[in-house]
């Protein structure tokens, strides 16, 4: 009993002590910044159909939509390459009507928005309607927030909307 409790205390002091080196060896390449969750987009209620009477596209069920190389919390230099995941879904350019595709926008600083109208076209709501999936920016130092979102051939969200999870950079 007594030895059983010892190895058990010698070994968690054992995880703890590698816990602890792995996490120097973390922060002599990353800044010291603790990042928490990033608080998600505000979005209307996504309804299949607008006031217009237009029929949103139906998102296929277990599309997702991810940054394939950021993760929240990442300190990157400017420009910024940010390249955009999918899966279950397709790629599709802006004006191409197709079953179960899309074309990528990338949300930067973006609080809220509403997904029953077009997205707008700004420097913060960036359409890739050529059917890019990637792009490399040159972005303000500082925290940023990225989010993606996939929109049909008139850049109207999918019912329900597929979007990326919000992430926070720190860019340097
Ligand atoms: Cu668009």
């Amino acid at each position: 009993m007594t030895s059983k409790f010892t190895q058990t205390a010698l070994a968690i002091g054992l995880i703890l002590t590698l816990g602890a080196c792995a996490q120097n060896s973390a922060m002599s390449t990353t800044p010291v910044t603790s990042f928490a969750p990033t608080v998600p987009m505000k979005v209307t209620v996504s309804t299949p159909k607008l006031a217009a009477g237009y029929e949103k596209v139906p998102a296929a069920p277990g599309a997702t939509l991810y940054f394939i190389n950021l993760k929240n919390g990442d300190s990157v230099a400017s420009p910024v390459t940010v390249q955009f995941g999918l899966s279950g879904m397709g790629v599709a350019p802006a004006g191409v009507e197709k079953a179960g595709t899309g074309h990528h926008h990338l949300l930067i600083d973006v609080d809220s928005l509403d997904v029953n109208s077009p997205i707008p076209n700004s420097d913060s709501t960036r359409h890739f309607g050529l059917g890019q999936t990637e792009v490399t920016l040159p972005m303000t130092t500082g925290k940023h927030t990225l989010q993606l979102l996939l929109a049909d051939q008139n850049h109207i969200p999918h019912h329900p909307p597929v979007m990326s999870e919000r992430i926070t950079i720190n860019v340097r």
